[in-house]
């Protein structure tokens, strides 16, 4: 009776506890089986592990972020500089297929075309007997950082946690079972590493180490070093000489411990054998239940930061691959914040300090020859992972990034110099772990000049949330060297007369004009990108008190880029010639880095240019790969239609497979390009922060796209804005806020644009903004006004109404605002 009762009263605190927790979970009822975009990944930033939930046979798979193919090298082709003028001149001259044919004997690599991202090998435990099993259910918590997986064998019912330490660097797996002396298995491992030592060291441990691969003429010299350990309690262990036996043990910890010589991108001298143990030494005095409390205050301290609620969820009792598949039919809005907060669950886990910055994969590859080498595409795919860096509250793990910018700076100068003669640095689509910035894969792709350009503008925008005089003074020659390229590569274009880059190319297209090939001069996307490194050097140098005379110039020559043009079709012509195909659907429409990640067009300042990129938008379509449909949403987001936005979450959270033509999401909810491509999440992440904050084009505006799905209530707390702004919290009902609370850090005036009227919490009304936004974290430049084809039909952007306010803020103050 007694028993009974106490049931019947916990019953309803353990559904309310089985709800709240359910909403960040991922969740399934069958094995990942073979497929690999099955298992669930985590991750500690040093370490990934794939978890398969299988039954019979578990298979953990794993990757250290230093353990690439190669060792350090350069691939800059000298040949280059010699022939620089011809090229120009025959593109110049309209001649693009001879000049690129030229180019891929002279400019690309004729060493390494990037090394590789390459997997450490599996842990496989056998179990006998448990063929047949019931009950099954494996999840991953993104709250907590951990995986689960349980079962029922007979009476017995087995449970598997798993997770990737971030305080202790290593994995860590605990099996338990419901009864004493339930637990039997052999430990094995396999690696696709052709040369691979496996061998047990000890009854309970198991190791493995190796060097790493040779990869297109460069000889592979990681050394890494794997050891695991099995803690039993009860039951014996015993072993072979490549496997690990357990028999009848009440419960088992293992350790995984996996370190490489790594020490930089020119340094490859440390002791694998030292620093696996290591780690391993000091993990293995820890109970499991130890290292998964510190593990979760770790990771938490990152993931609660922000909390987003867009509406209760409406398919708990559907594990996650069956509420993917059933989206479209759903809108369920806890689908939507599950995936928005894995993006940062990933960031989290793929990208620590310290660490290596997340590759095109993450940290989690299983392939010795992964696609694109796993590495990392800097002419979109890699800046799109630290998109949600800075504003969903995750700014020191924009580190690794901002890191690797740096190290650019200093493998890019003698690249700048070699290739082209060149002050500055500079780098061109790709780069590796070795920091490698020659041209790689053809001339049709490699011939990207603005990979130095581009990427350095993370450190600026580091700078304009964190506001630190101190860090941008540490920064400012990368930033300064990075314009120095452009200063002396920009050449004047023989025809229009502006200051272009020639050799150049629109990221990875090509107008049919020039047969097939991609090599023009002064394409959009290039000149967005001169013009925000030098605007951004010119504000930095004046806050700085710096280098004047270098500003002058900067300003000088930022006068005569090009401006953007709009096309016979009323779009924003990608090339300086109006040769755009309005058909065209290519996945990549660089000339839009204009309006996200940059901010030269906009609704508010440049409604011309807003309005061909509207129309670019729709002339390119929808559907696409993974990242590209994560930058729509960002970019529909900046063209303030948050239901277009919303179309485009809707696409993409579409089982991988099932969109014509386009990418998607696999089971296990990794972006599909596809294949896996871990850049569309994180670029959907950012997209679905920016239908609900924006901290660009002069204002903080809150709501600028909220859709109609999400109309009715929701809230978010946590994110971050330029300015050192913190959006405490905000919250809104049928499309109005309600309250929002918004904390200044750094003072200064905060230019609010909001969709209602809002007064402050006491009443006290708010005060409509004039004339320029004091605050510095806010300046924009001004955008040339563009040149506009006389075929072309441009309407007038319609606005939605909104109220901008000016609200001058002390650092460390709250201010909170409710609805009128
Ligand atoms: C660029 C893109 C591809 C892919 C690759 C990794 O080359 O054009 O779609 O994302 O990077």
């Amino acid at each position: 009776m007694r028993k009974g009762i106490l049931a019947f009263l916990l019953l309803p605190a353990i559904i309310c506890q089985a709800q709240t927790n359910q909403a960040l979970k991922l969740w399934y009822n069958k094995p990942a089986g073979a497929t690999w975009e099955n298992a669930l990944p985590v991750g500690n930033g040093r370490l990934g592990a794939m978890i398969y939930g299988n039954v019979d046979t578990e298979t953990v798979q794993l990757n250290e972020h230093t353990l690439w193919s190669g060792s350090p090298n350069r691939n800059d082709n000298p040949l280059a500089l010699d022939s620089l003028a011809i090229i120009r001149k025959l593109i110049f001259d309209g001649k693009q297929k001879e000049a690129e044919q030229l180019a891929n004997r002279v400019i690309l690599s004729r060493k390494s075309h990037g090394q590789m991202f390459e997997p450490a090998g599996e842990l496989h435990l056998a179990f006998n007997g448990h063929e047949k099993y019931s009950n099954y259910y494996r999840e991953l918590d993104i709250e907590r950082a951990v995986t689960k997986t349980s079962y029922t064998v007979g009476d017995i019912t087995y449970t598997r946690e798993t997770l990737a330490s971030i305080p202790d660097r290593v994995v860590v797996m605990q099996l338990t079972a419901s009864k004493p002396h339930s637990i039997s298995f052999t430990a094995f491992y396999s690696s696709p590493q052709p040369k691979v030592d496996v061998k047990t060291t000890a009854v309970n441990q198991l190791t493995f180490s190796g060097t790493t691969i040779d990869h297109e003429g460069v000889k592979g010299m990681v050394k890494y070093k794997g050891i695991v350990q099995f803690k039993t309690a009860g039951g014996s262990i015993s072993s072979t000489d490549t496997s690990v036996i357990v028999k009848n043990a009440d419960a088992v910890t293992i350790y995984i411990s996996i370190a490489t010589n790594f020490n930089n991108y020119n340094d490859i001298s440390g002791n694998e054998n030292e620093r696996a143990a290591n780690y391993l030494n000091k993990a293995v005095t820890k109970s499991f239940a130890s290292i998964e409390q510190a593990h979760i205050a770790a990771y938490q301290q990152y993931f609660n930061r922000v909390k987003l609620d867009l509406g209760a969820g409406k398919n708990y009792d559907l594990p996650t691959d069956e509420q993917l598949k059933n989206f479209n039919a759903t809108n369920d809005p806890q689908l939507v914040t599950l995936y928005y907060q894995y993006g940062r669950y990933l960031l989290i886990s793929s990208s620590q300090p310290g660490g290596q910055p997340a590759n095109l994969q993450g940290i989690w590859n299983n392939k010795l020859y992964p696609p694109w080498d796993s590495k990392y595409t800097i002419n979109i795919n890699a800046e799109m992972n630290y998109w949600p860096a800075e504003k969903t509250n995750l700014a020191e793990l924009h580190e690794p990034f901002l890191k690797m910018v740096e190290e650019m700076a200093i493998t890019g100068k003698q690249t700048a110099k070699e290739m082209y003669g060149a002050r500055g640095w500079m780098a061109h689509h790709n780069t590796d772990i070795w920091r490698t910035t020659g041209a790689v894969d053809g001339a049709f792709w490699g011939i990207w000049n603005n990979g130095g350009g581009w990427t350095s503008q993370h450190l600026w925008e580091h700078y304009l949330y964190n506001g630190d005089k101190k860090y941008l003074t540490s920064v400012y020659p990368v930033l300064k060297d990075a314009a120095l390229f452009y200063v002396d590569f920009l050449v004047e274009h023989p025809k229009y007369h502006w200051l272009v880059l020639c050799p150049d190319m629109s990221p990875e297209n090509a107008p049919a004009a020039h047969e097939g090939s991609s090599l023009d001069a002064g394409v959009t996307m290039s000149n967005q990108i001169a013009f925000d490194v030098f605007s951004n050097v010119i504000q930095a140098a004046e806050i700085l008190h710096k280098d004047a005379a270098f500003v002058d110039t900067l300003k000088q020559m930022r006068s005569r880029l090009a401006p953007m043009h709009i096309g016979q079709y009323g779009q924003l012509q990608e090339w300086l010639d109006d040769i755009d195909d309005p058909n065209d659907h290519h996945r990549h429409i660089s000339h839009l880095y204009g309006l996200f990640p940059s901010n030269q067009i906009s609704p508010y300042r440049t409604p011309q240019l807003y309005s061909a990129a509207k129309n670019t938008l729709l002339q390119r379509g929808d559907v696409s790969t993974g990242w590209s449909m994560g930058w729509k949403v960002n970019w529909w987001a900046k063209m303030l239609d948050g239901n277009h936005a919303y179309k485009l979450i809707q696409n993409q959270l579409t089982p991988v497979g099932t969109n014509e033509g386009g990418g998607g999401t696999y089971n296990n909810l990794f972006d599909a390009h596809a294949p896996f491509q871990i850049d569309g999440n994180f670029g959907c992440t950012s997209g679905i922060t920016e239908m609900l904050m924006q901290s660009s084009d002069g204002t903080l505006s809150l709501l600028p796209a909220l859709p109609d799905v999400w109309k009715d209530h929701g809230s978010i707390s946590g994110l971050h804005a330029r300015g050192g702004f913190e959006l405490v919290s905000m919250e809104w009902k049928n499309g109005s806020i309600v309250k929002a609370v918004i904390r200044s850090t750094l003072g200064g005036n905060l230019r609010l644009r909001v969709p209602n009227v809002l007064k402050f919490s006491n009443a006290a009304s708010l005060k409509e903004a004039t004339g320029n936004n004091s605050n510095p974290f806010y300046q924009t430049e001004e955008t040339p006004a563009p040149v506009i084809s006389p075929k072309a039909t441009i309407t007038a952007p319609e606005l939605k109404k909104t109220f901008v306010y000016d609200i001058p803020t002390q650092a460390g103050k709250l201010y909170t605002l409710i609805a009128e």
